[in-house]
């Protein structure tokens, strides 16, 4: 079901869509004042922050809306939503909704009832399972009986678990009030422009009120109900997030005017995706060889809109049956068949129990964080660099350099260290032989990283990653990330100063095409 290989057209270095970026931050002077619910800032990486109560009480252990909650909390998805009512550039409909989904990914489809039996299957077998998602496979506003189905079963029997939805927006006015009665805390909604020039090159049409709309005005009639929708979600205190994905010479630079557009409409958090665009999915975008944007071109545009909105750089475009944690996927444990053969035991007691524990684990790490960040103040320097980190979750260095299937980024500064992205990769360790080519994709997906760090690592790859100037550290095993990432930078500090060792750039690193494969 997948398609590995890297899209060829794809540059490592500076580039014309970089360049352009970096002009527009320049031009970007921070960010307006949300209104609504998105006033405050967004989840922080270290807790509560300065966000209201009852928005922290939302955030908390939402996995998407709050970076440093995925490290611990899982969420799933239900494929009960089939049909769509317009087209993307970078979608084939024989996949699933490539707003929140890799593309080149097929989702067992369910019906309402299978889906209200697989999410009581999952959080009993899940525990820190807390957020049920509807994200497709097609629109799940273009399909309201199945989704709203789904949403008042799961509602009458797994009260506790948080409801979201994911939507192209074209239908969304008029189902706000159908969302907020059954009390779904979380929108998303896919805002790829604001200017329907930029629409009519990513959306062929849009299909509203039995007629079918093409071109200027197709965009212009999706931009407007895009942007109603979502005011209309923010006035009810609805959290909203807005997905927009980053196509190199057609929205790159325009993507700054939609944070603007969104943040001022009451945004809460802003996901700017990569394209993922390969000949293999047959979408207008792959056929045509529109590429992706490099590793340096996302994160110059995300850190271009950061300001009191946050920019989410967590996300991992997870298919639309998907369930785990971000960056695993266990969806091939739950199929229909297995589902039904289960004999479920929907205990809340114990999913509280399992979730306190799972909290004592979260203090621990920030006041170990903020331990060593304490240690940290009084350091004067402008380097700023990336590292790469092999994670099972938990905020722990717990995966051996063979077995994983992405890395974390994290960027280090006198400031501390701070969750920037992640990069997904091929496994290296193939039953028991390392795989030369996959080493030499791994490392051009954390090409523009100082260090890796991993829970153990051989030493062949060891030796290559010296070799291509990427530090392994396989001294804080099973230990906090941001904890010895902080640890390792003052050390790193040192070394420069003394002389030891002289500080360099890293270049470009490539963001890795093709769909995302089940763990299984
Ligand atoms: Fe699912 Fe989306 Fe809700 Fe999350 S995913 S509907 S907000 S529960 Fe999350 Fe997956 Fe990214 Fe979506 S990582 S694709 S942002
Ligand atoms: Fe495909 Fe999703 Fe776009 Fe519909 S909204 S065309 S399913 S990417």
């Amino acid at each position: 079901m997948d398609a590995t290989t890297q899209h060829e057209g794809d540059a490592v270095g500076t580039s014309d869509a970089l360049a352009g970026i970096l002009q527009a931050k320049a031009e970007h002077q921070g960010c307006g004042t949300s209104g609504g619910s998105g006033k405050a800032s967004c989840g922080s990486s270290a807790g509560q922050g300065d966000l209201p109560t009852e928005i922290w009480e939302k955030v908390k252990n939402h996995p998407c809306y709050s970076e440093e909650a995925h490290h611990h909390y899982a969420r799933m998805h239900v494929a009960v939503a089939p049909a769509c009512n317009i087209q993307c550039n970078y979608c084939n409909r024989k996949y699933d909704c490539a707003n929140e989904s890799r593309p080149g990914v097929v989702s067992e489809k369910l019906t309402p009832e299978q889906a209200a039996k697989k999410v009581l299957a999952v959080a009993s077998t899940i525990p820190q399972m807390t957020v049920l998602g509807i994200a497709g496979p097609g629109d799940p506003l273009a399909n309201p009986e199945k989704t709203f189905k789904t949403f008042e079963l799961i509602n009458r029997t797994a009260p506790d678990i948080k409801l979201c939805l994911s939507t192209n927006g074209l239908a969304l006015p008029d189902h706000v009030d159908t969302i907020a009665g059954f009390n779904v805390d979380h929108v998303t909604i896919t805002i790829n422009m604001v200017d329907p020039e930029v629409g009519a090159k990513i959306y062929p049409w849009v299909f509203w009120k039995h007629k079918r709309y093409t071109g200027y005005e197709a965009a212009k009639l999706l931009t407007d109900r895009q942007l109603q929708g979502l005011e209309m979600l923010t006035e009810r205190g609805i959290l909203c997030k807005v997905n927009s994905v980053m196509i190199p010479g057609i929205n790159d630079n325009h993507l700054v005017e939609v944070n603007r557009a969104v943040k001022s409409r009451g945004a809460f958090l802003h996901n700017i995706m990569p394209l993922i665009s390969s000949p293999e999915h047959g979408t207008v975008f792959g056929l045509n060889g529109q590429r992706g944007p490099t590793a340096q071109e996302l994160k110059a545009l995300q850190d271009s809109c950061e300001g009191e909105m946050n920019m989410m750089r967590h996300c991992r475009q997870c298919r639309a049956d998907a369930v785990g944690l971000l960056g695993e996927d266990r969806s091939a444990e739950f199929t229909t068949d297995k589902i039904m053969a289960m004999d479920v035991n929907y205990d809340l007691e114990s999913r509280k129990a399992y979730q306190a524990l799972v909290e004592e684990e979260r203090v621990a790490k920030v006041a170990a964080k903020q331990e060593e960040l304490a240690s940290l103040a009084g350091e004067q320097s402008d380097i700023k660099l990336l590292v790469a980190v092999a994670t099972k979750g938990s905020g722990l260095i717990n995966e051996h350099f063979g077995h994983a299937k992405e890395f974390q980024v994290w960027e280090l500064s006198t400031a501390g260290a701070k969750f920037v992205g992640h990069r997904r990769v091929d496994l290296y360790c193939q039953g028991g032989y390392g795989e030369e080519d996959s080493l030499e994709t791994i490392i051009r997906a954390i090409n523009d990283c100082h260090a890796v760090f991993v829970a153990k690592i051989g030493g062949c790859p060891k030796a290559d990653l010296i070799k291509a100037g990427i530090e392994p550290v396989d001294g804080f095993a099973h230990e906090f990330i941001e904890k010895s990432a902080i640890t390792w930078f003052k050390d790193y500090l040192a070394k420069v100063k003394s002389g030891e060792i002289e500080h360099t750039q890293r270049g470009d690193a490539e963001i890795r095409q093709g769909a995302l494969i089940s763990a299984a």
